[in-house]
């Protein structure tokens, strides 16, 4: 049998175990860690950290996507971003960069960067071809209207046939315009214009979307559901964000975006154990 493996520029990771991706934001107003890594020092201690504590990538976002968020302009984007990509490419950590701006992708790119984290799924004019002449992996991402406005009434006719097909049909642009398909991953956007039904609809049927032969990468973390779920405020949401990380793997799930590196590792070392003996 072949082994699925996930190709991010020079990186190609092996897909026998599900992937950790630690969460790096270095914007002023994230809903869970905003302004805590504005500070280039600790963002680069905070990295470093979750690399120690098993990260398989990182991934560094300069522009908030929370519900009710401004965009950013391109320079500040750049100025938040590219000096992390730099330097910690240079360590050879394996790097998503998580930004909808195409000369951010291309920037970011050229500095390092393994992978284009994209909560716009490479929708914006020039973003697909940025990515296929860089040769980074792409994670496509499922988001109803805009974070401006899209928790307002979210509403589909079904969600996981609706988020599937908008989701294999991106993937399908993104390899007509040269992408890779081994480049390639998806991922539903848990928040991102869905109620507390639709998310819970979406991680219970998660394995549809496995079932496509893209990996699949699910962003549960501290996510206001798990908050609405448990009664907890955002800084007491990491033990139902490792239930929601391990019934995303047990379905499936290639990888998991997450704040709580250490102990995701380890939850999800216990799950391997005893799936696997290992
Ligand atoms: C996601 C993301 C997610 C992917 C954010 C937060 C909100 N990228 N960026 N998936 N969420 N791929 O950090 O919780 O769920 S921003």
């Amino acid at each position: 049998m072949r082994v699925p493996v996930f190709c991010c520029g020079r990186f190609t990771f092996v897909l026998t175990r599900p992937l950790v991706m630690g969460i790096l934001n270095v914007t002023p107003d994230s809903f869970s860690d905003g302004g805590r890594y504005v500070d280039r020092k600790r963002a680069l201690a905070h990295a470093r950290q979750m690399r120690a504590d098993g990260a398989d990538l990182i991934d560094i976002g300069g522009e908030s996507s929370r519900p009710g968020a401004t965009p950013v302009a391109e320079s500040e984007e750049l100025d938040r971003v590219l000096p992390l990509v730099e330097a910690l490419a240079a360590e050879n950590i394996a790097l998503a960069v998580d930004t909808r701006k195409p000369a951010v992708m291309r920037a970011a790119a050229a500095a390092g960067a393994a992978m284009i984290n994209d909560i716009g799924a490479l929708s914006a004019p020039g973003a697909i071809e940025a990515c296929a002449q860089s040769g980074v992996g792409v994670c496509l991402m499922h988001m109803q209207r805009e974070p401006m406005t899209m928790q307002a009434a979210p509403v589909y006719a079904d969600v996981v046939a609706d988020v599937r097909a908008f989701l294999v049909a991106r993937a399908e642009a993104c390899v007509a315009a040269g992408i890779a398909r081994e480049c390639i991953a998806i991922d539903p956007g848990f928040g991102f214009g869905k109620t507390l039904a639709h998310n819970l609809e979406l991680l219970r049927s998660i394995g549809t979307f496995v079932a496509t032969g893209f990996p699949v990468v699910a962003g549960l973390s501290r996510k206001s559901s798990l908050g609405a779920i448990t009664g907890r405020s955002v800084d007491e949401r990491m033990p139902a964000s490792l239930a929601a990380a391990l019934a995303a793997v047990a379905r499936g799930v290639a990888i998991v975006r997450v704040h709580d590196v250490r102990e995701t590792v380890d939850a999800l070392r216990v799950w391997r154990a005893v799936e696997s003996g290992i």
